[in-house]
């Protein structure tokens, strides 16, 4: 039987609020759960992204950071640990990852340019945009479809990649990235096969690879137990070899660096290297803090090894496997198989009668938090779908509903009160309305728009 490889040293209580003022709350926040108090949300599945508890070692280890502004002991602590992992020559701290991804792709994207992923994710996907490139989706096809099993989902689909090739010109290509796990797609992961083909692929055209690395632990863990012949070998070493593949990587240690806030920006190429070097020194701080403080990269440095730990990621696989067990009994449909670090919930199928501009997948995580006071990310239209210039509405691939496990928070109950939840829904469901939007941002809308229910 699965339990927590850990024990509890430290609490946070949670505030039990009433539906009368959970309504309230939800009504004051425009509809939009970015926009409600963390003190008025019972069950924060918003993001996994720096919402993790950190071990008594991290917190021992922040007692001895570093915080001198150059050659600090902490960023060398960090980057052995890193360049372990990785394998990759320069080494460059971030506040986080889109700080990365903005240097990055400040230097590579230009006007015209095309940057294929198996599947991009939010801030990616704007910084790319933002640079005036395009960004693309070229995720295998059973990557799309919810409720068929395949074990590597998050699988880039080598075919449509070469014609991108063929079609854009590799000198329109500066680089190739693959999201490990592939967030936007279910937190699916991407085999070794894969990832090495995809490199193999892209030598031919000399089209560097770049790995989205936020959760490679979780995802090599998934190939230590579905892919033949990593059986026996370690998370470290499943890690060296995917990162084997790779020029590069962007990553937001928020995830698996175990930490509440940090990133970074790694690559080989050592021209490249200096020009981002130079950004970074211009945008986030010296390379060796990047904008970080320097007990910050100590707490890095420990997440990173902890974070490889195979007892903590059979856990955290387990669990969310748990609670997407739980939402299947209960007839909720979901993406299948769980993946790392989330439960997907299919609101287009759940909610069928919502039609997509009318963003079934939000209306569903509103009802969540109205139900139970459980506050989940829509990642559907909202996010991903656009209104083009002809004022067609263009909808995303799929409507989800993601309910995010941030690491070593909550336990198995916590998980059987989500289901509940989610089930008592079910019983209603054709009563959920859509919504409209009433203001939208130019970039990254989701965060920060207004909604109203359509009577
Ligand atoms: C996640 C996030 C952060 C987020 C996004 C949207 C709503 C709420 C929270 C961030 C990622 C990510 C991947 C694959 C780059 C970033 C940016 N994810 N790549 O999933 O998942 O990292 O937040 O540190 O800048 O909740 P950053």
């Amino acid at each position: 039987m699965l339990f927590e490889p850990f024990r509890i040293k430290m609490t946070e209580p949670i505030r039990i609020l009433s539906r009368e003022e959970r309504e309230r709350k939800i009504r004051e926040a425009h509809y939009n759960l970015f926009l409600l108090k963390a003190e008025d949300v019972m069950i924060d599945l918003l993001t996994d992204s720096g919402t993790g508890s950190m071990s008594a070692n991290q917190w021992a280890a922040i007692m001895v950071g570093d915080e001198s502004y150059a050659g600090a002991t902490s960023f060398y602590k960090f980057e052995e640990v890193v360049k372990k992992i990785t394998g990759l020559k320069y080494i460059l701290p971030t506040h986080q990852g889109r700080a990365a991804e903005r240097i990055l792709f400040g230097l590579v994207a230009k006007k015209g340019m095309v940057i294929p992923s198996n599947t991009h994710f939010d801030t990616t996907r704007a910084l790319i945009e933002y640079n005036g490139a395009t960004a693309l989706d070229l995720v295998i096809d059973e990557g799309k479809k919810p409720s068929l099993r395949h074990p590597f989902k998050g699988n880039m689909d080598l075919n449509k990649l070469e014609e991108a090739i063929k079609k854009f010109g590799k000198e329109n290509i500066p680089l190739c990235m693959l999201t490990i796990t592939n967030n936007s797609g279910g937190g699916q992961p991407v085999s070794m096969e894969n990832i090495r083909e995809t490199k193999r692929l892209l030598s031919r055209y000399n089209i560097p690879l770049f790995i989205d690395a936020c959760r490679f632990a979780e995802n090599a863990y998934f190939i230590k137990k579905r892919e033949k012949g990593y059986e026996n070998k370690s998370i470290l070493e499943i890690a060296q070899e995917i990162f084997s593949y790779a020029d590069g990587c962007t990553m937001s240690a928020k995830k698996d660096g175990l930490v509440n806030i940090g990133g970074f920006l790694a690559l080989n190429d050592e021209n490249l290297a200096n020009q981002a070097k130079n950004m970074l020194i211009l945008t986030e701080g010296f390379p060796t803090y990047g904008g970080l403080a320097g007990r910050d990269l100590e707490a890095l440095a420990v997440g990173l090894t902890e974070v490889l730990d195979e007892s903590y990621l059979a856990y955290r696989i387990g669990q969310v496997e748990y609670l997407g067990n739980r939402l299947i009994e209960k007839g909720i449909p979901i993406i299948e198989p769980t993946g790392g670090h989330a439960v997907y919930i299919d609101a287009g199928s759940f909610l069928s009668h919502i039609k997509p501009e009318n963003y079934p997948a939000q209306a569903l995580s509103v009802e969540l938090y109205r139900e139970g006071g459980i506050r989940s990310v829509e990642i559907g239209s909202v996010m991903f779908g656009k209104r083009e210039e002809s004022g067609r509405f263009k909808p995303a691939t799929l409507e989800l509903v993601r309910l995010a496990i941030p690491r070593r928070v909550y336990t198995m109950s916590h998980m059987d009160y989500i289901a509940e939840v989610a089930g008592k829904l079910k019983d209603r469901v054709s009563s959920i309305k859509g919504y409209r939007i009433t203001y939208e941002a130019p970039h990254l809308r989701h965060f920060t728009a207004h909604f109203e229910p359509i009577e």
